[in-house]
């Protein structure tokens, strides 16, 4: 370890996903032991000082911050990570970049595109190394479609749908704003399920089978009225509960995508099902573990769906976990981010997906939420 180069942390925000990405930079050094680089987990920043001591102490970080401004003018911090709710990410980001700090920002990239366009243009202006944590690339079930469709073994790809339900928003009594809560306000989230979990889809689905040209979208609120957290008082309330699209891709394929935060007994399924003209593959987050494939050339009599255990060796990233055969879970896919991370450092090539990648899927969000109000077919530039 000791002949490792360092990079310097500085995390803002000790929420859940601060936790998932302390525990990838915990990990990271452990199981991907040939990196030149490794984290340190330098600084963490939270504005309430017994909250940010505590994760501190929690996680291993060296030290802690009260004002995320402080954290960033500081030079014995390499790399700025943004977990906060959306609505600070531009602001921070932004700085950072002008500090000339790499940033891993977590998704959604802002709260709007023009926001997003922002933060682009100032990655592109000041050349900082960055990257978005859309972590369910890096589950190796999800990582082998990717190299089996690349592989070209689908044929042409036809169909293309994905979902994202849960059901923790049902409660009318369930206040919007403040901490944990401020996916439910649109000041703070910028939209509701859209930014929040269909945007896992679209960066996904982008990513497997290409862009998206068009989209057409219905979105729900449900639930009118809220009590805010910050003013007590009953608000109506701005995000989509619901929102289903459907879409063209370029390459000719038809998309359907839906996500909830109402549907009864689900509580973070995210699936997806690909069909192409020789093979298809489909895969659900609550078997992570699996990709399920059919291939039309198999012999007939034996030809049916095979659900592949993925956790062999010679499987995205799983030489690095236990033997053939025994699982891996949710937090591994940031260990892998944070490899990757690392490895770019390294090689000098970009970490996807960066700012300008998860610009596209800010477009697309976007398009939709827009093509909810106006109940018209958008265009994706
Ligand atoms: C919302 O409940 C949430 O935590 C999202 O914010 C995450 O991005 C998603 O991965 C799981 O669900």
């Amino acid at each position: 370890m000791a002949n490792k180069k360092e990079l310097r942390i500085g995390l803002i925000g000790c929420g859940f996903m601060g936790r998932t990405h302390s525990n990838g930079y915990n990990r990271v050094s452990n199981f991907f032991p040939d990196l030149e680089y490794r984290p340190v987990l330098q600084a963490v920043c939270s504005r309430t000082e017994s909250k940010v001591k505590t994760f501190a102490e929690q996680w291993g970080y060296k030290s802690w911050e009260t004002d995320w401004k402080t954290l960033i003018a500081r030079d014995d911090i390499d790399a700025v990570d943004i977990c906060t709710p959306n609505n600070m990410h531009a602001e921070i980001a932004i700085a950072a970049a002008n500090a000339g700090k790499m940033i891993l920002c977590e998704k959604p990239l802002s709260r709007t595109l023009e926001e997003g366009e922002k933060m682009v243009e100032i990655i592109k202006k000041t050349g900082v190394k960055n990257t978005v944590w859309y972590n369910y690339r890096r589950i190796p079930a999800v990582t082998l479609a990717k190299q089996i469709i690349d592989s070209g073994k689908l044929g042409r790809i036809f169909h293309y749908r994905a979902n994202f339900l849960q059901d923790w928003t049902i409660s009318p009594e369930l206040p919007q704003g403040g901490e944990g809560l401020w996916r439910l306000d649109a000041a703070a989230a910028g939209s509701g399920v859209t930014g929040d979990l269909l945007a896992h889809c679209i960066d996904t689905a982008i990513w497997l089978n290409g862009s998206i040209e068009d989209v057409s979208a219905m979105t729900e609120t449900f639930i009118k009225e809220r009590v805010h957290q910050a003013s007590g008082k009953v608000q109506k309330v701005d995000i989509d509960d619901a929102c289903i699209f459907h879409c063209h891709f370029d390459n000719g394929s038809l998309g359907v995508f839906e996500s909830t935060r109402y549907a009864r007994g689900h509580k973070a399924q995210y699936t997806f099902e690909i069909n192409g003209e020789n093979a298809s593959i489909r895969w659900d987050l609550h078997d992570l573990n699996r990709l399920e494939y059919f291939d039309h050339n198999d012999d007939s009599i034996v030809r049916g769906w095979r659900s592949i255990h993925v956790t062999d060796g010679d499987q995205p990233y799983m030489d690095k976990w236990w033997v053939p055969g025994l699982s891996i879970g949710y937090e591994h896919s940031f260990v892998h981010h944070v490899a990757d991370f690392l490895k770019s450092l390294e090689t000098g090539e970009p970490c996807s997906p960066t700012f300008e990648d998860a610009l596209v899927t800010q477009k697309v969000c976007e398009a939709v939420i827009e093509s909810g109000k106006s109940r018209s077919w958008k265009t994706i530039n």
